[in-house]
């Protein structure tokens, strides 16, 4: 698969970037144009880390960063990352104009398959919830599939107002496609009736690792500068075509399953260390610390990355790269910063057993740790 590694790096420096002022050009790599990242990721991926290179194909999804910016008539939003072709969602929300839905409502228009449906009120009161000051007005919609001829992907995109009341417009927006040719890729941005344009480069290999715990992205503080990119004409923002001013645009975007009944712990602004969070009608990003969107001109502060290390348990086990606190909740012991499972000498293998907190001795500390723990069940 090294094959692409040379081709994509020619996208990266080549073609991608635009002259600083004219706009970004939507092929999945970020431009100048955008400016420095709005937000970073800072949680490692629950929907799988992609280690394929190809432009398209990929099998795993995460979203690294995020920036966005207003230019010659339309919002332009890059994601870093990439994501899975499986039909798994992207699901943008953006927020550009006064009023629109804090919460999803029960009553909107039918696009992706019920995706509204799905993640809105059921009619019991619940429905997913955005921070208090983040009211959507729009909704974008983003999967991808294999193209069935082994080059690569087909994206397909749909889109919805979300006006105050509900029942606003919303419609199949179009398809674009990542494929290789003659050992080239292309990145071919959607094409659709409403002028929606999103391109996809999966080419990431980098970035957040699989899990649910904080995590920067590796190498740290490296930006990811492929993934997908979206254009959308504001008219279908200003749909009174008021001629609003877009001085105050919010973008939140996730990662979903592919019916959009399962919320992946990919949501940028990150959400520093979780799990992924499931039934979108339950999810409140209001009890998670932090903005679960950013704005269009905020700079995303520095990720700090997670003390990590081993954690070793008394049945031989070991997990490396995580948290004293991750192994921990697990019954694990954490035996120090950026040690690995060979330093790990409890339980299976181990040459003193009696040892368990690994001080390479016995003694009273032992016995105590043993005592606090008296009639706890193992896992
Ligand atoms: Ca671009
Ligand atoms: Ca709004
Ligand atoms: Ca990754
Ligand atoms: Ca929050």
């Amino acid at each position: 698969m090294t094959t692409f590694i040379t081709t994509g790096l020619s996208v990266i420096l080549g073609a991608g970037i635009a002259a600083a002022g004219s706009p970004p050009i939507v092929d999945g790599t970020m431009d100048a144009a955008y400016g420095l990242a709005a937000a970073i990721q800072n949680n490692s991926t629950g929907f799988g880390d992609n280690d394929s290179d190809h432009p398209g194909l990929a099998n795993g999804s995460e979203i690294n960063g995020a920036v966005a910016t207003v230019e010659g008539g339309s919002l332009f939003i890059h994601l870093g990352g990439n994501i899975q072709s499986n039909f798994n969602k992207i699901e943008v929300f953006i927020d550009a104009r006064d009023g629109g839905q804090n919460k999803i409502l029960g009553i909107n228009p039918d696009v992706g398959f019920g995706a509204l449906q799905r993640m809105g009120d059921d009619g019991s009161g619940n429905g997913l919830t955005f921070d208090a000051d983040f009211e959507a007005d729009l909704y974008l919609s983003i999967a991808c599939g294999d193209n069935g001829l082994g080059t690569g992907i087909v994206s397909y995109v749909d889109y919805a107002e979300l006006s105050t009341t509900g029942n606003g417009f919303g419609a199949y927006a179009g398809s674009g496609s990542t494929y290789v040719l003659d050992g080239v890729p292309i990145h071919e941005p959607s094409v659709g009736d409403y002028g929606i344009g999103v391109a996809i480069n999966n080419f990431n290999g980098g970035g957040v690792i699989g899990g649910d715990g904080a995590d920067c992205g590796h190498p740290d503080g490296v930006v990811v500068t492929t993934g997908i990119e979206i254009e959308i004409p504001l008219f279908l923002i200003d749909w009174d075509f008021e001629g609003l001013p877009f001085d105050n645009v919010k973008i939140c975007a996730f990662v979903n399953s592919e019916n959009h009944d399962y919320v992946s712990n990919q949501v940028i602004g990150g959400l520093g260390g979780s799990a992924n969070l499931g039934d979108p009608r339950s999810v409140d990003f209001n009890l998670t610390d932090g903005n679960q969107y950013f704005t269009i001109g905020d700079v995303a502060d520095s990720c700090i990355p997670a003390v990590i290390g081993a954690c070793c348990f008394a049945n031989g086990e070991c997990w490396e790269g995580v948290t004293d606190e991750h192994c921990d909740t697990n019954r694990g012991l954490w035996i120090g910063e950026d040690l690995t499972c060979a330093d790990c000498n409890i339980g299976g293998g181990n040459d003193c057993p009696t040892d368990v907190n690994n001080t390479g001795t016995t003694d009273v500390d032992d016995l105590l740790e043993i005592i606090g723990s008296f009639g706890a069940i193992c896992p």
